[in-house]
Order: structure tokens, then C-alpha cells, then sequence
């Protein structure tokens, strides 16, 4: 709810997307405010309409703005409008002149919700990604985090005294950390980074990944110097997937560049694919950078093709081409991303103040 005396317009959709536009006044007799500049098709007064009714009309001056209101109470109308910034500039005038200060949804969100995790949930949402993101978070906008955070917070106070933690309190500090990692994600994607020397198929398997997730929501063009990032969904966690230029020794700057850039990328992400090409021979090359890189999933490509006889490093063996072992490496991606996923309903910590909550109560 507004402060008492306060009018303020919030623009509820984002800005410059979506064929409709929704436009929140809220406020002192708000109603009576939109009944001053409306004309409702019907001809009748608003008055006349129960509150879920939904009444179309025009707004302003003619020949108005073709508007659908919701009349939620006295104090409280949505307007649906146009999309796109014109309608909701002109809004934004017709309402100023009557005291309504446009006010942004961010700030307008902790207003409406007296629980602090709450909010931070509800803003949060707004730049989930995928369903699974979304779900956890909508389990923290219904309370999982903030009661987790109530049992700790009493289990620690009544003996501010005795700072040995009690054991299962040891025990949800413990899974809470755990899970910092996966909130950090759930706003923003995990980066993982395909590598390998030139020609062994990254650009392929980038493709056949996606295909999998049949979900691209980003595309960035790139040459051979930029890295390409695609954001799918694999296994139900949003990933930028990111392709390099070939891991090689090169005399060229732009082809050095490029590699330099790799290798900086893989530096930075949450997990390096290592590309090798199963039909070539296991040669020093390949094993130095399969030793560089210790941490990264091994992967072989192009298993539809003879394999070479020569031993190599166990791995997972796929094909860009014919899409054989790539919904394997997808959820291998995914549980090594996320090897534990939380249960429907768990606590999750997923802002930077509960992540700086828990290592305070961890060093308590
Ligand atoms: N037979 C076969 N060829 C592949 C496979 N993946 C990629 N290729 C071929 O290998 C070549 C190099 O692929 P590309 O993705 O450009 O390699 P990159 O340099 O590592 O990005 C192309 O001719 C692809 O068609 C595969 O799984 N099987
Ligand atoms: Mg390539």
C-alpha cells in the first residue's frame, strides 16, 4: 500500500517490450483521479463497475489513449495501455498534472511486501530464466528462506552466551552454504566455456547443445577473435554457453588474441568443456592441455568416425553430427553445475546479504 498521502504511477511491465503496457496509479482516490481524464466505451461512471470488472475506454484528451482499466479499490487502478514508451509517456503527463509521481518497480516492489526476503524474491523473479530458476525462488517468495533463517536466528539467541553451535544448527548453516553457488545463478546464467584445439568441433557441439535445449534465449555474433555466446537451458538451469577460437600456437596477433581470449574465458568460467577429436591420435598437444586444464570435462567428439587406436583419457564420447552421447553431456553439464539440486520447497539462499547472513552465523 502507498504511504498515506502519496500518489505515485509504477510501471509494472518493462519498458519498450510486450504488445500491452500496465500502468499502476495508486494512491488518495486514485479511482476518482482516472474517472477526472477517462470515457469509458459504455458511457457509465466507473462507480458503476464491481471492482474485478474490467472497463475499456479512452484516456485523456482526444481522442485518448485506448486503455482497459482494472479499478482494484478506491486507491488502486491498473491501467493496461499500448506498449512501447509513447502510451506510457503520455500517461506518465496526464497523471503528473494530478500528483502522481512516476515511481519504478524496484522501488515500488519492497513497498508492497513487509517481508525483506520476500521482496528481494519478487525482484529477483524478474530475471529468473528458466521454469527451475523461477520455482525456487517463487519457494523463497513464499517463505522456505525466511523461515530457515527465523529457526536459525532462535536457535542461536536464547544462549547468546554459549557459542558452541547446536549440531543440526551446524547442519543447516552447512546445507544453506552449500547452496550459495546454485542462488547466485538463479538470476543470472552459469557460463561454461567449450575449448579445445581448432577443428576438433566446438562450433558443432555449441549447435548440437542448444538443439538440446531448444531454448536459445541470447545470440551474439562473434568472429574469431570474440568468443560466441549462446544462453540455453540445459537440464532446467540457464547456461551461456560460450565458443572459443582454437587452443593453438599461432604466429597470427588476431589468432593470438583470440586465444589469449579463451584462455581468459575459461579462467572465468563455471565450467570449461575440453573438446578433443576422437579420430586423431592422442598427441603431446592434447595431453598438455587436457593437463592444464584439471578441472574441465573431457570430452571427445566425432565418435561416429573410426576412432583412432591410440589410448587416450577416458571421457565422454559424443558426436556434434549425429547428436549421439550430446543429451549425456547435457545433463553432464548440468549436474556438475548443480550437483545437488535442492528439493521443491528448500530454503535457498540466493542475495549477497543472505550469503554475508550465513557467514556471519558461521562464525559465531
Ligand atoms: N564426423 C564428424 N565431423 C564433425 C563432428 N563435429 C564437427 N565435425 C566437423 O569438424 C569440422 C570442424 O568443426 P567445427 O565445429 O568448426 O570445429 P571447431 O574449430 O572446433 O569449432 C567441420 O567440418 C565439422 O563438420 C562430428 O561429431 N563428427
Ligand atoms: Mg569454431
Amino acid at each position: 500500500m502507498p504511504n498515506d498521502l502519496t500518489r505515485q504511477l509504477v510501471l509494472l511491465t518493462p519498458p519498450g517490450r510486450g504488445a500491452v503496457a500496465t500502468v499502476l496509479l495508486e494512491g488518495p482516490d486514485a479511482r476518482d483521479a482516472v474517472q477526472e481524464v477517462f470515457q469509458a466505451a459504455s458511457n457509465r461512471p466507473l462507480d458503476d463497475y464491481a471492482p474485478e470488472q474490467l472497463i475499456y475506454g479512452r484516456l485523456g484528451p482526444p481522442p485518448g489513449e485506448e486503455v482497459v482499466l482494472h479499478c482494484r479499490s478506491a486507491e488502486q487502478v491498473e491501467v493496461h495501455c499500448h506498449g512501447g514508451t509513447a502510451a506510457v509517456g503520455r500517461l506518465e503527463k496526464i497523471f503528473a498534472v494530478r500528483g502522481f509521481a512516476a515511481v519504478d518497480w524496484q522501488s515500488w516492489i519492497p513497498s508492497q511486501e513487509p517481508d525483506p526476503i520476500a521482496a528481494a524474491a519478487r525482484l529477483a523473479l524478474a530475471d529468473a530464466r528458466t521454469a527451475q530458476t523461477a520455482a525456487i525462488l517463487l519457494d523463497q517468495y513464499h517463505g522456505a528462506l525466511r523461515r530457515e533463517f527465523e529457526t536459525i536466528k532462535l536457535a542461536i539467541c536464547p544462549h547468546p552466551s554459549s557459542l558452541i553451535p547446536h549440531p543440526s544448527l551446524h547442519q543447516r548453516l552447512e546445507t544453506l552454504r552449500t547452496l550459495i553457488p546454485l542462488g547466485r545463478h538463479l538470476t543470472s546464467p552459469w557460463q561454461v566455456v567449450l575449448a579445445g584445439r581448432p577443428n576438433v568441433g566446438k562450433s558443432c557441439l555449441l549447435n548440437a547443445l542448444v538443439g538440446y535445449g531448444r531454448a536459445i534465449v541470447h545470440e551474439e555474433p562473434g568472429t574469431t577473435r570474440d568468443a560466441v555466446t549462446v544462453t540455453t537451458a540445459l537440464d532446467g538451469w540457464p547456461v551461456e554457453l560460450c565458443d572459443t577460437a582454437g587452443l593453438c600456437e599461432s604466429t597470427c596477433p588476431v589468432e593470438r588474441a583470440g586465444v589469449e581470449l579463451a584462455r581468459q574465458k575459461m579462467q572465468q568460467s563455471d565450467l570449461t568443456v575440453l573438446v578433443f577429436d576422437a579420430a586423431q591420435s592422442w598427441t603431446p598437444v592434447d595431453q598438455a592441455l587436457d593437463a592444464a586444464w584439471p578441472q574441465a570435462l573431457r570430452v571427445h567428439n566425432k565418435c561416429d568416425l573410426p576412432r583412432s587406436s591410440a589410448t587416450r583419457p577416458s571421457g565422454l564420447s559424443v558426436s556434434a553430427l549425429t547428436g549421439q552421447g550430446i543429451e549425456v553431456l547435457a545433463q553432464t553439464i548440468a549436474k556438475r553445475l548443480v550437483p545437488h539440486p535442492p528439493p521443491p520447497g528448500a530454503a535457498v539462499p540466493f542475495t549477497e546479504a543472505h550469503f554475508r547472513q550465513i557467514e556471519e552465523w558461521e562464525r559465531l
